[in-house]
């Protein structure tokens, strides 16, 4: 049955599903963070997005987890942790369109549709298997990739010898397929890196891999083997497509396909590359489904140069960045000063000078000073419209060069580059009044007076164009800039791309007066700031 936005392909984006062994980190909320300023963008440039994030929520590892949560029922574990990441994504927010969790019985009945589909194809067989497996990978390794005491190089720990009777997927079988497709399609996956490691790896020939457990219970179990269940990759990636389902909707491949499937991105870190560039397209391609058109692996994050992570035990709170930093100050750093695709360290010091030169000056500070000249010289009111205001002016070159330069690169995913020159925007605003120093032509009054309320009116103009252009990374700075500039929140909700067009501002329009929109960040170090 045909949907009436059938004619709009949609852009569908997602994160990956997130075990919900603990809590989210600040990993977690690092992938989450850049799809969501995909997401917000391909929006403004007019697209229908469906951002899908959700929660992994079966396998070994959940089910320890729960029992060493203690007492509660592996449903229960699912559902306060599946909630922590809910609460977290609002905190930062994350304007997803589909959370999915993978204990949904909508998702189960999909996962069991296509595990029949692909039964019938003839690539699942039954096979005995002996090797060492990392329960926090939920992986079977070969001896030749791990470390000293056959330790996971992942997680640092040791993996365990399990014998089972399981099913297997006939990975094999798709090698050349696959080898042809990461050929054919060099953006398939990005960036180039993790695309020669993915064919580096497969030059070491693909083998098939058990998509059942006897030995885990908690799971979804294998249609007509009910002693069995599905390993808890061959099920969760599955999520991507179960997500695609309307609420009360009768749950099948077939419809949630039409809904919007094949996935235009997945954003994954580089830790479960094979799984979305070599596993999941065979299985689409058995049960003769498409394929997602780009698998993005981004870097790995560290904390003052140690690498972090839930089963290391080393992680960054991202609850508590938030509380004391607020959204937009995490969502910044972490896009700006990581480059998108590479690995980035976090440490407490150069987040704050981060955001504070950013944020607080070039752009808060502008704003500002821009807003109290106006107030005190014009009644906060414009003198003329932007665009008559701004003819041959060099400036307004410079901010459309730099808006234009950052659309290519939010296109691209060149997510830093693209806050990069956003930032240059405010970079150019400052040398420019610096230049015109209108705080001394008002005091000559007369032309220089005149002259002195045009230049406001194009910085204020540059900083409209900062709002809509950084909205994907700082929705509320972005909110709270366009405010100032006398707009309310409905008319920030509707902007697109098309308003980073020079011209928005017009004569007449009220300002609010100044009031700072980023708060410099104040560190006390010790000895100062508390009592004696
Ligand atoms: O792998 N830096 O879930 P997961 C940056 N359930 N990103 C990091 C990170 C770090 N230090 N640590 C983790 C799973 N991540 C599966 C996915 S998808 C169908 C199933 C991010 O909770 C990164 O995106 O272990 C990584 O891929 C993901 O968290 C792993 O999340």
């Amino acid at each position: 049955s045909l949907r009436k936005d059938d004619q709009v392909e949609p852009y569908v984006l997602t994160t990956p599903l997130y075990y919900v062994n603990a809590p989210p980190h600040m990993g977690s909320a690092y992938s989450t963070i850049a799809a969501d300023s995909i997401a917000r963008f391909q929006r403004l440039i007019g697209k229908k997005v469906i951002f899908i994030t959700g929660t992994d929520e079966h396998g070994e590892k959940i089910a320890t987890a729960a029992a060493a949560a203690g007492g509660s029922s592996p449903n229960d574990h699912c559902d306060t942790i599946s909630r922590s990441y809910r609460a977290l994504w609002k905190d930062l927010d994350i304007s997803y369109d589909k959370f999915i969790r993978t204990t949904d019985p909508k998702h189960e009945a999909i996962v069991e549709e296509f595990y029949s589909k692909v039964l019938a194809t003839g690539d699942i067989y039954r096979a005995d298997y002996e090797g060492l497996y990392c329960v926090s990978c939920e992986e079977y390794k070969d001896e030749k990739e791990l470390l000293e005491n056959n330790c996971c190089p992942m997680h640092l720990k040791p993996c365990v010898s399990r014998k089972e009777d399981n099913y297997f997927f006939a990975l094999s079988k798709y090698q050349k397929r696959l080898e042809e497709i990461l050929e054919q399609n060099p953006d398939f996956v990005q960036p180039v890196n993790r695309l020669n490691e993915v064919q580096n790896w497969m030059k070491s020939g693909l083998r098939d891999f058990s998509i059942s457990r006897a030995s885990v219970d908690w799971g979804i179990r294998v249609p007509n083997d009910p002693k069995q269940t599905i390993y808890v990759w061959f099920d969760a990636l599955l999520g991507y497509i179960s997500a695609l389902l309307q609420d009360q909707e009768q749950p099948s491949l077939q419809t949630a396909i039409s809904s919007g499937w094949p996935a235009s991105l997945h954003l994954i870190g580089k830790d479960i590359l094979r799984f979305h560039a070599v596993y999941w397209p065979a299985m689409l391609m058995s049960a003769g489904l498409s394929l997602p058109k780009t698998v993005f692996g981004h870097g790995f994050l560290t904390k003052d140069g140690m690498k972090m992570g839930k089963s290391l035990g080393n992680t960054l709170e991202p609850n508590e960045l938030v509380q004391r930093f607020g959204p937009d100050a995490v969502r910044y750093f972490f896009l700006k000063e990581v480059e998108f695709g590479n690995d980035g360290d976090y440490s407490e010091e150069r987040f704050i000078n981060i955001v504070n030169a950013h944020l607080a000056n070039t752009i808060g500070n502008l704003l500002n000073r821009t807003l109290g000249l106006l107030k005190k010289n014009c009644h906060s009111t414009l003198v003329a419209d932007s665009s008559v205001a701004a003819e041959g002016n060099e400036f307004k070159d410079t901010v459309e060069k730099l808006v234009e330069k950052s659309k290519v690169q939010y296109e691209s995913l060149l997510l830093s580059s693209a806050c990069e020159s956003v930032l240059e925007i405010g970079t150019a605003g400052n040398l420019y009044i610096d230049g015109c120093a209108p705080w001394s032509l008002f005091k000559q009054g007369g032309a220089s007076f005149d002259s002195a309320a045009k230049d406001l009116v194009l910085i204020l103009e540059a900083m409209r164009i900062i709002a809509v252009a950084l909205s994907p990374v700082t929705p509320k700075l972005c909110l709270s800039i366009y405010r100032q500039l006398g707009y309310t929140e409905e008319q920030f909700n509707a902007v697109t791309w098309s308003d980073t067009k020079w011209g928005g501002l017009k004569a007449g329009q009220v300002m609010a007066p100044p009031n700072p929109i980023f708060a410099r960040i104040e560190v006390i170090t010790e000895g100062e700031g508390g009592p004696p």
